[in-house]
């Protein structure tokens, strides 16, 4: 047995450490641990705050979800005062939520996961003819024509990227060919190119993915621009509590919203659109059918036994949960759990998420057994959000301790991450768990008429299958299932940004204008005591923002993030958290080289949610904190 440590888990955001036991003779993980290894803290600097200004602080626990925290927070703060927001507010949220995804995405795709597959080494190799008509056979083949509703298809098509040619290619070749020829290969460094698993894909794949990895680095800023056109910049755009702070007039020049601007951002959404559809899918589905054939179907560890969703992007301008506001008309109704998706559509069994799992406090709950924090001696084991306590208290390895670092001690604590669990239960969640509960709910008939954008789930899902050559229930529940269903889910995205900003016009042009309310603004007008929570289907998964205001104050603040769910440490009752149970899923060659374990790990996208908020403009060390 073999004890493998990672640590830092690099490309990702935040500071993850996991360590694996690998059996020698089997290539078996026979047990896991994920660590968080920073702590957030941000819930504390809430406390006392206006909860006018929770977004603006909020936001700031991640600048790569940037605006997902924001999302959660004012959605939080309307369902504690009851605040309805108007229809455009709702239609520009949806669009900031899916330009996130799209760009979120695809930078994950390309830049923090596609070396995990695809090397520079390798692509050196490649023949330049086969390059580019590998490229126009990939289009041709795995193209899966989905669009929003009443759009053309050659919009979400068109692009002025470099056209896939041989010249092209050759030139790409040569600037990978330097860069591995000084030997520093910068942004292509410290990975094990000499690893097996590189050789399941020809040169000419890893030559197009280490291009389209290239191209973009370009391109990412310009899909964010509509963040800026509402939200006045990015990362961290500007939100309000009631709306948004973008005022519209199409025909003044200088107002925040107007035509010229509304064009630019049509313009990055089909830019979101023809990337995915040219580049992400067809590349994405090379290099999955590769390792399908290769018989890699490892990876989906708790994907099969129990995923979690809250549902996604509301129709109607309602922000809570409270009265089934939020669950009254999703595009996306992904809200539930699905168990045992493993044992087939018979064997699996799902059920509902809505309000009142959220008003009761026994559903949702967080625990610490593993975690380096404390409970009041008196609570229960497990504490919903809105009772939740932030109590840090450190008891893993003293700094600079390299024995004590050669391990963390399993059986106590070992994370700064928390243990969130549905009913007793921990979940996985993100876009693999959003299309797992799509396809459960739909075959089993749980959602009648299927809206656009779950028909478009299916379907794709269905496309998908028939490229891989495997039944859903085979596909979906692995590795390269959870790497594919991101690359739908942006697709997805990418629509549905196209469907709300059309949403969008046409309500501007009946007339409407109106972006914020300024209904209950003033606290004279609120309860002495509230709560609330904002939910949001964010780029990794189901997020929750749980808000109690007191005396006009913020009382208490806990946020459970995607990446909490995903990879939170064990649970006494509940046992591994999905990391662990993922890498307890895979195979691993060669133990030193544990490559299969980062790319597992990565095929969640990690975001550790999101590191230290402490530190000072110098550098300088604040604090250290070790056990007594
Ligand atoms: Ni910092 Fe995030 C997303 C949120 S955390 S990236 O998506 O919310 O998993």
């Amino acid at each position: 047995m073999k004890h493998v440590v990672v640590d830092p888990v690099t490309r990702i955001e935040g500071h993850l450490r996991v360590e694996v036991q690998v059996d020698e003779a089997t290539g078996k993980v026979t047990d896991a641990l994920s660590s968080g290894t920073a702590w957030r803290g941000l819930e504390l600097v809430m406390k006392d705050r206006d909860p006018r200004d929770a977004w603006a602080y909020i936001q700031r626990i991640c600048g790569v979800c940037t605006t997902a925290h924001a999302l959660g927070a004012v959605r939080a703060v309307e369902d504690a005062l009851g605040i309805t927001i108007p229809k455009n507010a709702n239609y520009i949220r949806n669009i900031m939520a899916a330009t996130l995804t799209v760009q979120d995405h695809i930078v994950h795709f390309y830049h923090l996961h596609a070396l995990d597959w695809v090397s520079p080494v390798e692509a050196l190799a490649a023949d330049d003819i086969a390059t580019a008509n590998l490229q126009n056979t990939l289009l041709k083949d795995y193209t899966l024509p989905f669009r929003a509703p009443g759009t053309s298809v050659t919009e979400a098509y068109e692009h002025d990227f470099p056209a896939a040619t041989p010249q092209y290619f050759k030139q790409i070749k040569e600037k990978v060919k330097a860069i591995v020829e000084s030997g520093q290969l910068g942004i292509f460094s410290a990975n094990w190119w000499d690893h097996p698993d590189y050789k399941l894909l020809p040169p000419e794949v890893h030559l197009l993915a280490v291009a389209h990895y290239l191209e973009m680095l370009d391109k990412q800023r310009e899909l964010v621009t509509p963040h800026v056109i509402f939200g006045g910049k990015n990362p961290h755009p500007h939100y309000v509590v009631g709306g948004m702070p973008c005022s519209i007039s199409m025909e003044d020049g200088n107002a925040p919203v107007n035509t010229a601007r509304l064009d630019i951002v049509d313009r990055a959404i089909n830019m979101g659109r023809s990337l995915v559809n040219n580049y992400y899918l067809p590349d994405l589905l090379a290099i999955g059918s590769a390792y399908v054939k290769a018989g890699r179907v490892d990876g989906g560890g708790m994907a099969k036994t129990c995923v979690l969703g809250y549902g996604a992007y509301p129709e109607e301008p309602f922000s809570g949960t409270k009265n089934g506001g939020f669950f009254k008309n999703l595009l996306i109704r992904c809200n539930g759990v699905v168990e045992d998706f493993g044992k087939g559509l018979a064997g699996c069994k799902v059920t509902e998420v809505n309000g009142e799992d959220f008003a009761n406090r026994k559903v949702f709950t967080e625990s610490v057994d593993h975690s380096w924090y404390e409970y009041p001696a008196k609570s229960e084991d497990a504490l919903n959000p809105w009772d939740g306590v932030t109590s840090p208290k450190y008891t893993g390895p003293k700094e600079g301790t390299a024995t004590e670092w050669k391990a963390l001690n399993e059986t106590g604590k070992y994370s700064w991450l928390k243990t969130p669990k549905w009913n007793g239960k921990l979940c996985e969640v993100g876009p693999l768990a959003r299309y797992i509960i799509i396809y459960v709910k739909a075959k089993k008939g749980l959602l009648g008429e299927l809206t656009w954008a779950e028909k478009m789930m299916m379907d794709q899902i269905d496309a998908v299958s028939k490229v891989l050559g495997l039944a859903p229930e085979v596909w979906l529940p692995t590795m390269v299932g959870r790497t594919a269903a991101r690359a739908l889910d942006c697709q997805l995205a990418a629509e549905i940004n196209k469907y709300f900003f059309d949403k969008l016009i046409a309500n501007i042009k009946s007339g409407d204008t109106k972006v914020a309310s300024n209904e209950k603004w003033d606290p004279s007008t609120w309860p002495k005591e509230c709560e609330g929570v904002g939910i949001y289907e964010a780029p990794r998964g189901a997020l929750s923002h749980y808000i109690a205001i007191k005396d006009g104050k913020t009382d208490n603040y806990q946020c459970i993030v995607p990446t909490t769910w995903s990879a939170c440490p064990r649970d006494d009752k509940a046992g591994h958290g999905a990391y662990e149970m993922a890498m307890m899923d895979t195979q691993v060659k060669v133990p030193d080289k544990p490559l299969e374990i980062v790319k597992v790990v990565r095929s969640f996208d990690p975001c550790m949610a999101c590191a230290t908020h402490m530190f000072n403009a110098k550098g300088e060390k604040i604090n250290v904190i070790t056990t007594d």
